[in-house]
């Protein structure tokens, strides 16, 4: 694993630790720490012992407390075409890996839609949860305007982005914008067992499966079923689905090759 300076990267038990590790700021994103994340996301993706990416933060105190407000600052009109944090979001959410961003504390602006592009999003009870860039006079830049109205809906997309409120983990469970919501003392404990509930499928079907849905939900029902078609057609061509129902008939485990 490399050396980072603002985030850590650790890899355990087929989960690799993506920590956010700038706490004194409350691990604002500037611009190294999305090149950071870039360069470990595209290690993950070539490393077949990953199965699935935690994103966290190293204070309980902040996940991320959005893009750097210094360096957005300096930032003028055409500069915004880069692809910069859109751009890392839509790779984290096309990743061949789960991914789960797991939310204590602050997760604003960027940080919130940082967590949005996540596969499963896991809150302890102080999470906190906001697209305040209107404040700034900017709006929801990495993917906040499309991913937050798909999960919850434009209307309380709309109410949570002009009003700029900021809700609790509770509340962000209630409106489906979290997956699961956790005691303080269970964060790690649910973290592990939803990501080795996942390590258990068969790896190229996690694979597919993630690929129909993201793919999909953005196309009429006609295309996306036939995403969904394909991508069965691979897996009855898998050596995993192979061993997946035998071992159902044979009444033990499966042993997936990820083949
Ligand atoms: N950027 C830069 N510095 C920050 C940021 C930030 N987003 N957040 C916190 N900091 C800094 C503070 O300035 C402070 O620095 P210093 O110690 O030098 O004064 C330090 O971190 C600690 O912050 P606080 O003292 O404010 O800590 P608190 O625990 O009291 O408050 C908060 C924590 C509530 C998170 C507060 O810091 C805050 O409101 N931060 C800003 C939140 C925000 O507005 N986020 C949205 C940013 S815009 C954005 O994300 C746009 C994304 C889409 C753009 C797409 C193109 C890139």
């Amino acid at each position: 694993m490399k050396n980072y300076e603002n985030i850590i990267v650790r890899k355990m038990n087929g989960i690799m630790w993506l920590t956010l590790n700038r706490p004194e700021m409350r691990n604002a994103l500037d611009s190294q720490t999305l090149n950071e994340m870039d360069s470990a996301f595209t290690d993950a993706e070539s490393d077949k012992d990953v199965r699935v990416i935690v994103i966290h933060a190293t204070s309980g105190k902040a996940f991320a407390a959005g893009a750097d407000i210094k360096q957005l600052h300096e930032r003028e009109g055409l500069e915004m075409l880069a692809p910069g944090m859109q751009g890392l979001y839509s790779k984290i959410e096309s990743s061949s890996k789960v991914t789960i961003a797991a939310v204590q504390g602050y997760a604003l602006g960027g940080g919130c839609e940082l967590a949005l592009a996540c596969d499963i999003r896991i809150a302890s009870k102080n999470a906190k949860f906001g697209l305040p860039e209107l404040n700034l006079g900017i709006i929801p830049g990495a993917g906040g305007t499309v991913r937050l109205a798909k999960l919850v809906g434009k209307g309380r997309a709309l109410d949570m982005i002009l009003t700029g409120k900021i809700i609790d983990g509770e509340e962000a469970e209630r409106i489906g914008l979290v997956t699961y919501i956790t005691e303080e003392e269970s964060f790690t404990k649910t973290i592990e067992k939803v990501s080795s509930d996942i390590m258990k499928k068969g790896p190229v079907a996690v694979q597919l499966v993630k690929l129909a849905l993201h793919k999909g939900f953005d196309l009429d029902s006609g295309s996306a079923m036939w995403i969904e078609k394909l991508s069965q057609v691979v897996a009855f061509s898998t050596e995993d689905k192979k061993e997946g129902t035998l071992a159902f008939l044979e009444k033990r485990e499966a042993n997936f090759s990820n083949r």
